[in-house]
């Protein structure tokens, strides 16, 4: 198909979920909501903190590849990689030090939602969709403020040991801190040099210091849990992400297996006697290989039907299942780094019993589905192509105001590279016999044992933020599958039965 073809896709498929949306009763979303301090790199501030921290401290610690900051060259280190290979990483650190330095040292230049699960719940609620409840376990005061003012947005309170939904800054906890990241966006083509290397960042792309404070708890109120089954009847499905905050062990004795069991209980609360309530988690670079392996076979494995992540998360997934070689060629710049991609995404999806893995690229979006999805392929396709429109236009704008907002997305080109990689694949596809060259022109291929549904995307020439657009592909693909999705009561059957 012809980029303008695409482009006619867009079209259609964005005019078609627009107009579904209204079928989905609701969203359950949580955990992770933070504040999100928004700073932009410019050559200027780079150079300063180089200086500041020392070339030579900088060079050898680059090497050690910190996976936690504990001082600024740590800092100073993974800005370093992340700017060289222009690839998305979140870092964690446990004292308010770091935060404390870059407040004397940078200085942000705004501040707003963060945390997937925030980022998520503010875009549902202004598209319109009828309930989303969003559920943060460290609601603080100053975090409530990023919620959008939207009378369709509730978070879940206990009220004389009952659940009832408030507004989330009608809900607040007024004795909780509030958590700050810091977010480190920088520009494609910035250089600069360090310990006698010259860099220049190959794309537009972020750092994110995380912050982990010792109250951060994956977890819910067991008075609430009890009353979990109360909201089921107003959801649809449920998108859950945060869980690279869970730790190996806790100063109280507990370790990552309580919270990794908890996890699981939620979901299958929400489920109830419904097996088919779609379960979608947002998977995040996790630098803890056994917090990463855990989330993946403990927690997505049986219980979870769908899986959203980005390239360098499927590198990541793949490594700690395992699979180090198609890991490794997933992140090489190589033409064949696309077809791992896909193997990669046919991996998981069979390993971890899923009924879709979604992953985002610069340029496209990969999804491979199990033969048993209640969906076409031609819904899946409009799913990604809504989501891309989506992502287009929260990259342009920095965020949506509204779903009319979308059309400034449509207006933004399918990206060159991205059509060209997908012919990378199809060359692939062509010559296994997996597929002819005319079923991959529309995107959908049907394999033996799963679908393939991949789409170029669009991709804005100078994003307001990188930070958020993943979540914005991941949501709006599931939420227009969740519209297009048949609706049956499964609890009504099995009383009637
Ligand atoms: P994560 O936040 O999960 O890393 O996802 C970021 C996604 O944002 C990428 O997979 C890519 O598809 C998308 N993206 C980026 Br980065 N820059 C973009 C841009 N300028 N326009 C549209 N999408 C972009
Ligand atoms: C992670 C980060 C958060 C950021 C979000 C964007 O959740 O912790 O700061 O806003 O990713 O996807």
């Amino acid at each position: 198909m012809e980029i303008a073809d695409w482009e006619k896709r867009y079209d259609e498929a964005v005019s078609t979920v627009k107009e579904q949306l209204g079928n989905v009763q609701g969203v359950f979303v949580a955990y992770n909501s933070n504040v999100d301090a928004m700073k932009h790199i410019r050559e200027s501030d780079i150079k300063k903190l180089i200086s500041i921290v020392g070339c030579r401290e900088i060079h050898a610690r680059i090497s050690q590849y910190p996976r936690e900051i504990k001082d600024p060259v740590d800092f100073m280190a993974r800005l370093i990689i992340a700017m060289r290979d222009g690839k998305a990483a979140e870092v964690p650190t446990y004292t308010t030090d770091i935060h404390d330095w870059l407040m004397d040292n940078l200085v942000f230049d705004s501040a707003r939602m963060g945390g997937q699960a925030g980022i998520i719940s503010n875009l549902l609620a202004t598209i319109g969709v009828k309930n989303i409840i969003t559920y943060v376990p460290w609601l603080a005061r100053e975090q409530a403020e990023y919620f959008v003012d939207s009378p369709n947005l509730w978070h879940p309170v206990l009220e004389n040991g009952t659940l009832v939904l408030k507004h989330p800054k009608e809900a607040y906890n007024p004795d909780q801190k509030p958590k700050i990241n810091w977010i480190l966006e920088f520009s494609k083509g910035l250089k600069f040099g360090c310990a006698g290397e010259e860099y220049v960042v190959p794309r537009d792309n972020r750092l994110i210091i995380s912050s982990r404070p010792k109250w951060i708890r994956i977890d819910m109120m067991p008075e609430m849990y009890e009353q979990l089954s109360d909201i089921r009847e107003d959801i649809d499905g449920a998108i859950l992400a945060g869980y690279q905050m869970i730790k190996e062990e806790y100063e109280d004795g507990t370790t990552y297996r309580d919270y990794v069991e908890h996890a699981v209980n939620v979901i299958e609360r929400l489920k109830g006697c419904n097996p088919l309530m779609r379960i979608h988690v947002e998977f995040t670079s996790i630098q803890n290989k056994v917090i990463r392996k855990a989330l993946l076979t403990d927690i997505v494995k049986k219980h979870v039907t769908s899986l959203g992540l980005d390239t360098v998360e499927v590198a990541n997934a793949l490594n700690v299942l395992g699979h180090e070689e198609l890991a490794y060629s997933v992140i090489n710049k190589g033409e064949d780094s696309i077809v791992s991609l896909y193997e990669g995404a046919v991996r998981l999806l069979k390993e971890l019993e899923l009924q879709r893995v979604h992953i985002h690229s610069l340029g496209y979006y990969i999804c491979v589905a199990a033969k048993d999805h209640p969906l076409s392929v031609d819904d899946q396709r409009q799913a990604l192509l809504f989501a891309s429109a989506l992502a287009a236009t929260q990259a342009t704008l920095g965020s949506i105001r509204d779903i009319d907002d979308i059309s400034v997305g449509l207006e933004v080109p399918v990206y060159d590279q991205g059509y060209e990689d997908l012919i990378e694949l199809e060359k692939y596809l062509v010559r296994r016999g997996i597929c002819s060259a005319e079923d991959f022109e529309d995107g959908c291929i049907s394999v033996y044992d799963h679908d393939l549904i991949i789409v170029p995307s669009k991709v804005v020439n100078d994003p307001v933020a990188t930070v958020g657009i993943g979540d914005a592909i991941s949501a709006g693909a599931f939420i227009a599958l969740l519209a297009k999705m048949p609706k049956i009561n499964e609890c009504k059957i099995t009383e009637v039965a």
